[in-house]
């Protein structure tokens, strides 16, 4: 029998591996929050994955975190500001040879999670694919991308790599996890947060070039002080691809403002000003850009951290 895949949160990236998995066949069993949840689970009967259009639910069985299985495989499916806290309360059940993968966007809560577990194997994701809930225990497969898994303390690709394969998970181990995070995290401050104070779809910040390039540099010179100077490669080009590119979106921050949910600011913006003052780097537009959000998000009455 293969290992079991734990998947905590099921939430949209959640539901979109644990559905492809349980597909394929594989073990999954999903880690709901408390009993409550856990019945009003149990009610529907499974996770359902909308795809072109055609829905398919799979009776993937729940469980609450004091379930008493030990945890061979987890993957960690909350936003970044809830990690920390939901794998602590899974601690206990975390066998000798756990592997946490971790699909967190943004820098730091990587770290925060594996200082909680020491004993366990972090392994951090960048991912580029789309998914929204429409709907209790629903999503739609929105956007089809790829997964970039990697761990920097230990260059072995682990064995179950093989099953994201099985269940047609588009992905790649990556030498340089690291880099590609950083990458990202400067494409989402450098779009994001002018996106939410712009109040535009990632098309209108093409009429914001000269902010946009500034932030650029900014963002570029805080790559090469904090030693990712790859991450650092031409990217006002990329920025300005990504912007032309997803042109009719609106970005993920920019949703989170619209829907009055919390923004992972601190992960994003908030983590690249943190670094930047550890260097004693002064990037004002970038620190500017902070105080702004900040205010805006406090405004709407939005947790600012
Ligand atoms: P989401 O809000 O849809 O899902 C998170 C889920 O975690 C929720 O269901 C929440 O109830 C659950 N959760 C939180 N704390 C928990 C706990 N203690 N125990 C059990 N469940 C708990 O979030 P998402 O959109 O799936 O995003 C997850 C991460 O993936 C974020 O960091 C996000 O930036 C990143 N990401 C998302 C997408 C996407 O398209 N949705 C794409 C790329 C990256
Ligand atoms: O990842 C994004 C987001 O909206 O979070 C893009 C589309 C790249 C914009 O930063």
């Amino acid at each position: 029998m293969s290992t079991a895949w734990h998947v905590l949160g099921a939430g949209s990236l959640g539901t979109l591996w644990a559905t492809r998995l349980a597909r394929a066949g594989l073990p999954v069993r999903l880690i709901l929050r408390d009993a409550a949840r856990l019945h009003s689970y149990e009610a529907v009967g499974g996770l359902t994955l909308v795809e072109n259009g055609q829905a398919h639910t799979y009776a993937v069985p729940g469980e609450t975190p004091d379930s008493p299985e030990p945890i061979r495989r987890l993957l960690v499916a909350c936003k970044a500001y809830d990690a920390e806290e939901a794998v602590a309360r899974l601690a206990s059940r975390l066998a000798p040879d756990a592997e946490l993968i971790l699909l967190q966007n943004g820098l730091g809560s990587q770290d925060a999670v594996a200082a909680r577990v020491p004993q366990a194997r972090c392994i951090s994701a960048s991912s580029t694919e789309g998914a929204f809930r429409d709907g209790d225990w629903r999503v739609v497969f929105a956007g089809h991308g790829f997964n970039w898994l990697g761990d920097g303390a230990n260059p072995l690709a682990p064995v179950w790599l093989d099953d994201l394969q099985a269940a047609n998970i588009p992905h790649e181990w990556s030498a340089d996890i690291l880099t590609r995070l950083w990458r990202k995290l400067a494409l989402n401050c450098a779009i994001n947060p002018l996106t939410v104070l712009h109040n535009c779809r990632n098309g209108g910040l093409s009429e914001h070039h000269c902010e946009v390039a500034t932030l650029c540099a900014e963002l570029a010179e805080l790559l090469q002080h904090c030693g990712q100077p790859a991450a650092a490669d031409n990217l006002q080009a990329e920025v300005e691809r990504v912007i032309h590119a997803t042109a009719a979106n609106y970005s993920s921050m920019y949703q989170d403002v619209a829907n009055q949910r919390r923004t992972e600011i601190s992960y994003l913006l908030g983590h690249a000003c943190k670094v930047a003052e550890r260097h004693q780097l002064h990037l004002p537009h970038l620190q500017q850009l902070q105080q702004r959000l900040v205010a805006h998000l406090r405004k709407r009455g939005l947790p600012s951290d």
